[in-house]
């Protein structure tokens, strides 16, 4: 048995399904996805037919992008009281709410896939019930999986980057912790990881200019002093028709090997 993550499918759900293909995943396995399965990629709509029959064996994590899909269905569904085509709804939301539906995810399921009200309830009230984080222990080894970062309980302080001058400039503010799970960027790596444990998130993609840099790659970050680790294992798999160095990746925790779609 063994216990893999992969994270930021982004409705690549052809690559996801090699993935699983290439690490010979078996029903005595187990597989946990660090969040972001849609948005960006060509098969949003098979990612949530998929999910709709999801393995047990297979748990997934919230992503910054599954929040947004399952705020996107409760707009549709408020505007929907009013009026009942779900096509007039869309144009009514679009043209007052800018960040409703950004990546065009709804509108692919609406348009071309002509999904139902009833079909974007059922996706998003599963979702709604994703785990923010997950902790488990393999081998003697703590792990946690979080979608972006993870930062300890009494440290909602944090010093962030102003990353629109690049300088380092310190901001401090208060931030809700499971906002950060969900949402951080080089703050997980500033928040300085958790003692005695192994942190794998996804979030930022390794071939974009952050400090998770790696050229495509898993991002590996030690902390020899509270001997802690941090992972980013989202290698930008969504982009690599457009950035060869793009990949996906997928980690085994018990013996941490990774396994790259693109060798
Ligand atoms: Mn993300």
């Amino acid at each position: 048995m063994s216990t893999y993550v992969m994270a930021d499918i982004h409705g690549c759900y052809t690559d996801f399904m090699n993935m699983l293909k290439k690490i010979d995943f078996k029903e005595d396995d187990k597989l946990i996805i660090a969040g972001d399965i849609l948005d960006r990629g060509p098969e949003n709509y098979e990612m949530l037919k998929w999910l709709e029959n999801k393995p047990d064996n297979i748990e997934i994590i919230m992503g910054n992008h599954d929040e947004m899909f399952i705020e996107d269905v409760c707009s549709l569904k408020a505007q929907a009281q009013r009026e009942c085509d779900l096509k007039a709804n869309y144009k009514y939301i679009s043209r007052y709410d800018h960040s409703f539906d950004k990546y065009k995810t709804v509108y692919g399921l609406i348009y071309d896939q002509n999904v139902t009200l009833g079909e974007l309830k059922k996706w998003a009230i599963i979702m709604a019930d994703f785990e923010l984080i997950k902790e488990l222990n393999i081998g003697g080894r703590d792990y946690i999986i979080v979608h972006a970062g993870y930062i300890d309980e009494d440290c909602l302080r944090r010093r962030g980057i102003d990353r629109k001058n690049g300088e380092d400039k310190l901001q401090y503010m208060l931030t809700a912790k499971e906002q950060f799970y969900v949402w951080a960027r080089e703050e997980a790596l500033i928040a300085g990881g958790k003692k005695d444990t192994t942190i794998i998130a996804g979030h930022t993609p390794t071939i974009s200019n952050s400090a998770f840099y790696t050229g495509g790659t898993v991002f590996k970050y030690v902390n020899e002093d509270i001997n802690s680790v941090i992972y980013d294992i989202d290698c930008g798999c969504v982009f690599r028709k457009k950035y060869k160095e793009g990949n996906l990746a997928c980690i085994r925790l018990e013996d941490e090997k990774i396994f790259y779609l693109e060798d």
